[in-house]
């Protein structure tokens, strides 16, 4: 007699990110082990995905797989417009990820051609290498090629006002908008009605990766990557002040289809290549793109630090906006109730880093620490040394929390007759905004004049560099 083996078929998808993350989890499941006794927190794109675990879960797995080009399933039940079959989809000028994932998206949805604006920026590079996803072609060379004639019909994405139109859209081809930016005085004016899908949403690629939810339509890997990257991009992580349930939802829905085990590494990875556009980032951005807390419970020392990290090539353009940055520290240290806040800034090519000190606390630490002279790298007179050299330390996981752990355990404590920093005063935090202006949709921080009055010099206006976009260090995990 012969036993019939349950060949189990392997799982299509393995309960996505969320489960790995619980995995690699310390037993509460809350928190990652980093080193032996150093537990360091959430983010919050971790917390997210791990949060809606089961309800991303239960959505992927009623989502069809199958093996189709461009994913379009036999019968489809659900109206899908026909306005939008064949239609070029492009984003706005001076591109972005969301813009450029958002017409793949929408034109593998659909059934058009996705195209660019603009030349792709180093994120949306990231991400394409990332994923694999097939580069659009312009969409000047688009409608060139299809001859004056034969113009396609377009559907913009991700803008909806003229001033961030491609000139070489005619306006009366335009059947469609995709987008999720306020109306405002420069919204286009069409002869006829056209296809609407506005959603106060934090990034464009979320009602593209709702409609394939709402159509039953599973989006093929590459797609659903570069969606999920466009998300993180507009939503900085998740954090961003335009975030919404439904932008958490599709994170963790889209790190499900596309098997991603580390949702930080991810996000990380990607902040780094962003950071070669260090037009792209404002001071918010910087300070929060790459930044992780550490609790510390110690004799001499009990509280939580935040670590942030920026790689850069030209460590100069960023120490040339340390006026801007300082007080975002300040700021952000405040909002999370931190004890102490660092910024790293590592040049990923000379392999030495320099650490900004928002205040006597961070001063006192990163001395007894990393034994480095303070200089002063503000151009503020009030000022008194915010800045250290690192020498070649270059790693947040091997160099930087290490060495500050080891301060702390041997006994480190907050001096007594430190003089009170700029984060003891009672600052208003103000509120996180997104530039309505900017074509990056820069996230900026709004705090009311008087605040900006105490704060040091104005930021200088930043220097626009080219950084080369080739360079890929992976410095830590
Ligand atoms: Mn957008």
């Amino acid at each position: 007699m012969t036993t019939t083996i349950d060949h189990h078929e392997p799982n299509p998808h393995h309960g996505g990110g969320a489960e790995a993350l619980r995995m690699a989890a310390g037993k509460d499941g809350k928190d990652k082990q980093y080193g032996v006794d150093i537990t360091r927190h959430r983010t919050e794109v971790e917390k997210q995905v791990i949060e809606l675990e089961t309800q991303a879960d239960e959505i992927v797995h009623a989502l069809e797989v199958t093996e189709q080009p461009n994913n379009l399933l036999p019968k489809i039940d659900l109206f899908l417009p026909d306005v939008l079959k064949d239609a070029v989809f492009v984003g706005h000028v001076v591109t972005d990820l969301d813009s450029v994932a958002g017409a793949i998206g929408a034109a593998c949805l659909y059934g058009g051609t996705p195209a660019l604006a603009s030349p792709i920026n180093s994120e949306t590079m990231f991400a394409f290498q990332e994923w694999g996803a097939k580069m659009p072609q312009y969409v000047e060379d688009i409608l060139e090629e299809a001859g004056p004639d034969n113009q396609p019909d377009i559907c913009l994405v991700d803008h909806q006002q003229t001033s961030q139109l491609n000139p070489c859209i005619p306006v009366d081809r335009i059947v469609g908008v995709i987008d999720h930016h306020a109306l405002q005085s420069k919204t286009i004016v069409t002869d006829k009605p056209i296809y609407i899908d506005i959603r106060p949403w934090g990034s464009m690629s979320t009602i593209v990766a709702h409609t394939f939810l709402t159509h039953k339509r599973r989006p093929p890997k590459d797609v659903a990557g570069m969606l999920l990257s466009a998300i993180l991009s507009d939503t900085l992580n998740l954090l961003g002040p335009t975030t919404t349930k439904w932008d958490r939802l599709m994170v963790a829905v889209l790190a499900d289809i596309c098997n991603v085990d580390d949702i930080q590494l991810l996000a990380s990875r990607q902040f780094k290549a962003k950071s070669r556009d260090l037009a792209s980032l404002s001071a918010v951005g910087l300070v929060n793109g790459d930044q992780k807390s550490f609790s510390f419970q110690a004799s001499g020392f009990n509280g939580e630090i935040g670590f942030a990290v920026v790689e850069t090539t030209d460590d100069q353009v960023i120490l040339d906006r340390i006026d801007e940055l300082l007080p975002e520290m300040v700021l952000c240290k405040k909002e999370n109730g931190y004890t102490c806040i660092f910024l790293a800034i590592v040049n990923i090519v000379k392999l030495h880093s320099k650490l900004l000190l928002c205040g006597p606390t961070e001063q006192c630490l990163a001395e007894a620490a990393f034994g480095g002279t303070i200089i002063s790298g503000s151009s503020s007179s009030a000022d008194n040394g915010n800045l250290m050299d690192l020498g070649n330390r270059v790693s947040r996981k091997k160099d930087f929390i290490p060495a500050i752990t080891s301060t702390i355990k041997k006994g480190w404590t907050k001096p007594k007759d430190i003089k009170r920093g700029p984060s003891s005063l009672d600052l208003d935090i103000g509120h996180l905004e997104v530039d309505p202006n900017d074509p990056y949709g820069k996230v900026e921080r709004v705090v009311s004049d008087a605040i900006k009055k105490e704060g040091p010099n104005p930021a200088k206006k930043q220097k626009l560099r080219e950084s080369p976009v080739s360079v890929e260090h992976e410095l830590e995990g």
